[in-house]
């Protein structure tokens, strides 16, 4: 059961784990095993860095001082639109900082979706979607009597792609689904998707939160309308997200939030609307977080995101391999090629909590329960379930030591 260390040769993982100060630590006198990177990633000493450099050297707020140091912030902020608008092949016009994916998809629900649905109108979701993608469609189609219908799940968690050209129709005006579940895994085909939603005159929003940070994404190759995405999740700071915007429909768009830095002038009666992409940033922005995820960005950049893929991969198929062979086990979700670094898994009726507390007196952090996912649950006639999630800095090493920690929780739960 113990492999060597197996990486593709682009990637040199123990390198590269001196780049991350946490991993070091040890839990319960254990070497940290860190699973968990879908709920947040850890972070490198070059977002860290950035962020303090940041605050000791160059902070005071941004769009107003004609001071030197609130110059350098400006700079910095901004710059750090044009680099995460490069990373995701964007106009920075049509970058938008947000706190997170859930901020990003609330826009588009609010200031998209309360004007241009009426009655009737359909919204097209999965049942596997994240409750950040499906809360804030229900509320909206409460307030507007739009229709939400779901794209049906095959046996193993992939979407029903018939089912997907039956449901997508003249009446659909906007399709909105996770490129990759953050339970299954499940990579959907969002460019296939995407050309069903144009075909009928309806828009594509995508929930990147766990593709971007494992996969290269690129707006005008997925030719998508929305996509948000979270920061924490690809290496950067929490309190920082993006969502991109197609130009024309941002321009159309009110804003979503209102008060300072979004406007262009504002008078007793009224106000007008600052340039994209200040027209959706109210207030003070997340400077330092911005400034963050553009540092993520660069280090992601370096490493490449072919590569991070690649040994992602690399580590989902050997991990399904090995628990696969574990008694009692049941996976959910597609084979290897098929999905992203997620592996969901039940032992025998145990309950996940159980499980994910056994395993961190192994040092081994991995997620127990429904995953903010509920209705996915459902379909699958799961309560919960326990997940380990990779990331870069994970190795086939690590697998071993979760394979191992579930055999004694099953020895120990099952006495
Ligand atoms: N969409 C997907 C697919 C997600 O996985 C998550 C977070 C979100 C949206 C929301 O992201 P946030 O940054 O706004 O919270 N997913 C998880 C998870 O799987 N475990 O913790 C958070």
């Amino acid at each position: 059961m113990s492999l060597p260390l197996q990486t593709p040769p682009a990637l040199d993982v123990e390198a590269l784990r001196g780049d991350f100060p946490i991993l070091s630590r040890t839990i319960h006198d254990r070497p940290l095993v860190y699973l968990d990177s879908a709920s947040s990633s850890q972070k490198p000493n070059a977002v860290i860095d950035a962020v303090s450099r940041y605050y000791r050297e160059s902070h005071a707020n941004i769009h107003r001082g004609v001071y030197v140091l609130s110059e350098e912030a400006t700079i910095a902020y901004e710059q750090a639109h044009v680099r995460v608008a490069d990373f995701i092949n964007a106009d920075f016009e049509e970058m938008i900082f947000t706190k997170n994916t859930t901020e990003a998809l609330n826009l588009v629900a609010y200031a998209w979706g309360l004007s241009n649905l009426q009655a009737g109108d359909e919204v097209v979701l999965t049942p596997l979607e994240h409750h950040s993608n499906l809360v804030p469609w229900q509320q909206v189609a409460r307030r507007t009597g739009a229709v939400i219908r779901y794209i049906r799940l095959t046996a193993d968690g992939c979407l029903d792609m018939e089912h997907a050209a039956e449901t997508i129709g003249p009446r659909t005006k906007l399709v909105s689904v996770a490129q990759v579940s953050n339970v299954l895994g499940t990579v959907n085909p969002v460019d296939e998707l995407g050309r069903m939603a144009h075909a009928h005159g309806a828009l594509i929003c995508v929930d990147g939160a766990q593709s971007i940070p494992h996969m290269a994404v690129d707006m005008r190759a997925m030719d998508c309308d929305f996509f948000a995405f979270s920061g924490h999740k690809m290496l950067g700071p929490t309190g920082i997200g993006g969502l991109y915007g197609r130009r024309r429909i941002l321009e159309q768009m009110e804003p979503f939030l209102f008060g300072g830095d979004m406007i262009s002038e504002v008078t007793l009666e009224g106000a007008s609307w600052n340039d994209l992409p200040w027209k959706f940033e109210a207030g003070t922005p997340p400077i330092a977080q911005g400034i963050g995820l553009a540092a993520a960005v660069e280090y992601l950049q370096g490493i490449g995101m072919e590569a991070v893929q690649a040994h992602e991969h690399t580590l989902v198929r050997y991990a399904l391999e090995q628990m696969r062979e574990v008694r009692d086990l049941d996976i959910y979700g597609p084979e290897a090629d098929d999905r992203g670094g997620v592996i969901s898994f039940n032992l025998d009726s145990l309950h996940p909590h159980d499980i994910a507390s056994i395993l961190d007196q192994h040092g081994v952090a991995i997620r127990g329960g429904h995953h903010c996912a509920m209705p996915l649950m459902r379909t699958l006639g799961l309560n919960s379930t326990c997940r380990a999630s990779f990331y870069v800095y994970n190795t086939t090493e690590e697998i071993n030591v979760l394979v191992e920690a579930i055999g004694a929780a099953r020895r120990l739960l099952r006495r």
